[in-house]
């Protein structure tokens, strides 16, 4: 199945994998691939057959950023009507895990997309970079924020004052990729590990993407107190006693997702 311009596949039992295709502009976001994003992300929320999204690119680009041509001319007001800070926000909102497969340039918008994910797969030739300041703007898809959250103040400051792009390896290093692979492994591995979350009990899955995201923006007792409460919540699940008795009696769990 395909759309505009994202492709819709589903490459294993219980995920999704959502491609940008816009290879002419090195799958620069334009409005159109922010909102088609929103839309598949949302409709893989409510389907109960997805259980792991994966977002990819192609073997050039994860994404070059924001599409240059189409805000080059906008006035303040414009951009604020475009509203892309919603959409970022509708899109980080998933509640099933997000990978981003990425290979090639992953740049500006197309390095926060990859950012709001919640797993980065790399291919060794990837390149990261928030080269923003180059053309006179700022990050403004969380750039300034998340990934001085992942790599600390003064790398963060380092990479988004000049622009310079990194490598896979050095993100790898900083603590923004989860894992470098050779690059036409990233999407067999991404969707790998996408099929091996899918396997696990989604409502186990939903509570760790919801408690390590709101927990990073409390104090750690309240984020503490939160995790126990949601363990406590999965014992009232089937998935809680069929986990613990496949274990029990040596055989490989069934979740249900009850
Ligand atoms: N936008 C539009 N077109 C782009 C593009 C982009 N970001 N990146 C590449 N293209 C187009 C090129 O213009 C070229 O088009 P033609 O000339 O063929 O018509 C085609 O893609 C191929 O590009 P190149 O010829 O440059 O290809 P190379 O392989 O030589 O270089 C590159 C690839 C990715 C290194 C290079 O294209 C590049 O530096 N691109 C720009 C990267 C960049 O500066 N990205 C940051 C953009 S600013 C917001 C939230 C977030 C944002 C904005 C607002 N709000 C909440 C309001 C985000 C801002 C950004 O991301």
């Amino acid at each position: 199945m395909s759309g505009a311009e994202i492709m819709v596949e589903s490459p294993a039992e219980g995920v999704r994998l959502l491609r940008i295709h816009r290879p002419e502009a090195r799958n620069a976001l334009n409005m159109a691939v922010r909102r088609l994003l929103v839309k598949h992300i949302a409709a893989c929320s409510a389907d109960p057959g997805v259980r792991c999204v994966v977002l990819a690119g192609d073997e050039k680009a994860f994404a070059a950023g924001a599409d240059i041509k189409e805000m080059a001319g906008a006035g303040t007001v414009e951009m604020m009507k475009r509203g892309v800070l919603d959409l970022w926000r509708a899109t980080a909102a998933s509640p099933k895990p997000m990978i981003a497969a990425v290979r090639g340039y992953a740049l500006g918008g197309g390095c926060e997309l990859a950012q709001l994910c919640d797993i980065i797969i790399a291919g060794e030739s990837a390149k990261f970079g928030q080269p923003e300041i180059r053309i006179g703007i700022i990050p403004g898809g969380g750039g300034t924020q998340r990934l001085t959250q992942a790599i600390g103040k003064h790398k963060a400051m380092r990479y988004l004052l000049t622009g310079d792009p990194f490598s896979a390896r050095d993100a790898e290093a900083m603590g923004l990729v989860s894992e470098v692979v050779a690059d036409e492994e990233v999407e067999p591995h991404a969707v790998a590990i996408a099929a091996r979350i899918a396997a696990m009990s989604p409502l186990a899955v939903q509570q760790i993407k919801d408690v390590v995201l709101r927990g990073m923006d409390m104090p750690l007792d309240a984020a503490l107190t939160l995790e126990t409460r949601a363990l406590h919540l999965l014992f009232s699940t089937q998935d809680q006693k069929e986990g613990m008795a496949a274990f029990i009696e040596k055989r490989e769990p069934v979740f249900s997702g009850k």
